[in-house]
């Protein structure tokens, strides 16, 4: 059994990353680790995405679970009840982040890490390379999730003797993706 989930007080990109990555991870079960931030429940009430199957905590059979998929997240107390899986002998582990590594961070058997200001970014570009199609839903809240972040460098000052649309482009440039897949020790 495959369970994908994320970090505890899960925020846009966290829950946007797992319905991502259930694209990929067709037969997956999607749980919350824990509990949503505001915004995100606010947004459950307010959409019908709620009809989105998600599983809870308590309908998930852990001693079945073979393979773990954890998008936005790699630190091991911050996904709740899960931590326990990460004792289980032979656990496969898929990890989809864009955290810095930590230590003590879990390391995935595969690895999707890139420094990007949302994770959801690093799944739509595996989506696009693997030509994975999208519903008209699932592509709004991609796109919303990959938005809705803060600047990484909001108060930067353009580079000297830039005028403001090479600035523009400047930062764009700063939080343009650049990926790699990494194995294990790598
Ligand atoms: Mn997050």
């Amino acid at each position: 059994m495959e369970v994908i989930t994320t970090h505890t007080n899960a925020d846009f990109d966290a829950m946007a990353s797992m319905l991502a990555a259930k694209k990929l991870y067709p037969d997956a079960v999607v749980a919350f680790s824990g509990s949503q931030e505001q915004g995100l429940r606010d947004f459950f009430v307010q959409s019908t995405f709620y009809a989105f199957d998600f599983a809870k905590i308590k309908d998930v059979d852990f001693d079945r679970v073979t393979r773990l998929i954890l998008v936005d997240i790699r630190d091991p107390n911050r996904i709740g009840p899960f931590k326990k899986l990460l004792n289980v002998k032979n656990l496969e582990i898929h990890v989809y982040d864009h955290h810095p590594l930590s230590d003590g961070d879990i390391r995935g058997d595969i690895e999707h890490i890139a420094d990007v200001g949302a994770t959801v970014t690093i799944f739509v570009e595996i989506l696009r390379e693997r030509e994975i199609s999208i519903t008209p839903d699932e592509a709004t809240i991609l796109m919303l999730a990959s938005t809705k972040i803060p600047a990484p460098f909001p108060s930067l000052p353009p580079p000297p003797g830039t005028s403001r649309p090479r600035h523009t482009s400047w930062r764009r440039g700063r939080t343009s993706t650049s990926f790699r897949t990494c194995s294990p020790g790598s």
